[in-house]
């Protein structure tokens, strides 16, 4: 149902406002300069859509003192905006057929890209996304779960719909279309109510708990956990990688998603082994090695449903001796998602 895009539409993110080290806002610029365009264009003969920037979205955030903590959440209206015109942008690429290549910036970026995919091909196709979240972390902490109060570990928790706000500038935007929580029908984490009985535990966002599959797993809060279970939440940690390989895993993620639905790809270059991927702001031992990374980005290629990719956590400021290093593991990621590995 999908033919294999012939062109790509990149979105550089220079964006930090999710967590709290500075530089991966120059992810973008690192890797582009590393050559990654061009290999996309030359080896692999995709033509390139860029407006040559690495956009700051400096006018649409507001000054840092009429953005206080909110809900624990720092910088609360500043990614609101961000990802808000992050959304439009990538849904004018996903809606014209393009792939969505989205380079960042920390993980918040999530709320914008894969809002807008969701956006993009419910339009064009009719059809719900999946995501493949390829991460250390599960990123699904609400407000409340969350200790570090750092929205980049809870961009998964505003799609769904786990996490929600009312206020249009602080990520309702985000559920403009989806139900109120506690509304007529719905329970407190607008889950439908069967029966009028207790919720399910099923949310409403733009992205389906059931289309969601995690890969690479090994720092997941004691919040986060409770979530995961609760919503049934198909997840691969490392744990299961070292007990079954990379195929057997890859095979059932592929088989929970199920073939001819559209896959947006959520990379955190941090999923990598910091071995790997050192240039990154929460790096956390005993992860994928460079190949593991690489073949995941190979499977998902070879169903052909891959319609956007996000590649995020580059930051190249930190890990002096290494930044090189994690940048190439970011190029080689993104290529190998685009078809360059495989015959
Ligand atoms: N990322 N679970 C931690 C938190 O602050 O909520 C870490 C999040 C990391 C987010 O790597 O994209
Ligand atoms: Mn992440
Ligand atoms: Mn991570
Ligand atoms: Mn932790």
């Amino acid at each position: 149902f999908l033919s294999r895009p012939s062109e790509i539409g990149v979105t550089c993110v220079g964006f930090a406002g999710g967590q709290n080290k500075a530089g991966v806002d120059t992810g973008p610029t690192a890797l582009i300069d590393n050559g990654l365009l061009s290999q996309l264009e030359k080896d692999l003969g995709y033509t390139i859509l860029h407006d040559g920037q690495t956009h700051t979205y400096t006018s649409h955030q507001p000054a840092p003192e009429d953005d206080p903590i909110h809900r624990g959440m720092h910088n609360p209206r500043a990614v609101s905006a961000v990802t808000e015109q992050l959304e439009a942008q990538v849904y004018a690429q996903a809606v014209e057929g393009r792939f969505a290549l989205t380079l960042g910036g920390d993980h918040s970026i999530a709320i914008g890209t894969i809002a807008g995919t969701a956006r993009a091909i419910r339009e064009r196709l009719g059809r719900e996304i999946a995501v493949i979240w390829v991460d250390a972390h599960a990123d699904i902490n609400t407000p409340e779960s969350s200790e570090s109060g750092h929205v980049h570990g809870m961009p998964v928790a505003f799609l769904t719909g786990i996490a929600r706000e009312d206020d249009l500038k602080i990520f309702g935007w985000l559920n403009k279309d989806t139900p109120t929580p506690g509304s007529e029908g719905y329970d407190k984490l607008g889950g439908k109510v069967k029966n009028g009985g207790e919720g399910t535990s099923a949310a409403t966002g733009v992205l389906s708990t059931k289309k969601l599959v995690y890969i690479g797993l090994r720092d997941v809060d004691r919040g986060e956990k409770e979530i995961l279970r609760k919503f049934g939440i198909k997840a691969f940690s490392m744990h299961d990688i070292d007990k079954w390989g990379i195929g057997r895993v890859m095979e059932l993620a592929l088989a929970h998603i199920g073939s001819d639905t559209p896959i947006h790809l959520s990379f955190d270059v941090d999923a990598l082994d910091p071995q790997w991927a050192p240039s990154t702001g929460t790096p956390v031992r005993g992860g994928l090695t460079l190949r593991e990374g690489d073949f995941i980005a190979e499977c998902v290629a070879e169903t052909g449903s891959l319609v956007a990719m996000d590649l995020v956590e580059v930051n190249p400021s930190l890990e002096i001796m290494g930044a090189d290093e994690t940048v190439r593991a970011g190029c080689s990621l993104v290529r190998c998602a685009l078809g360059d590995t495989l015959l």
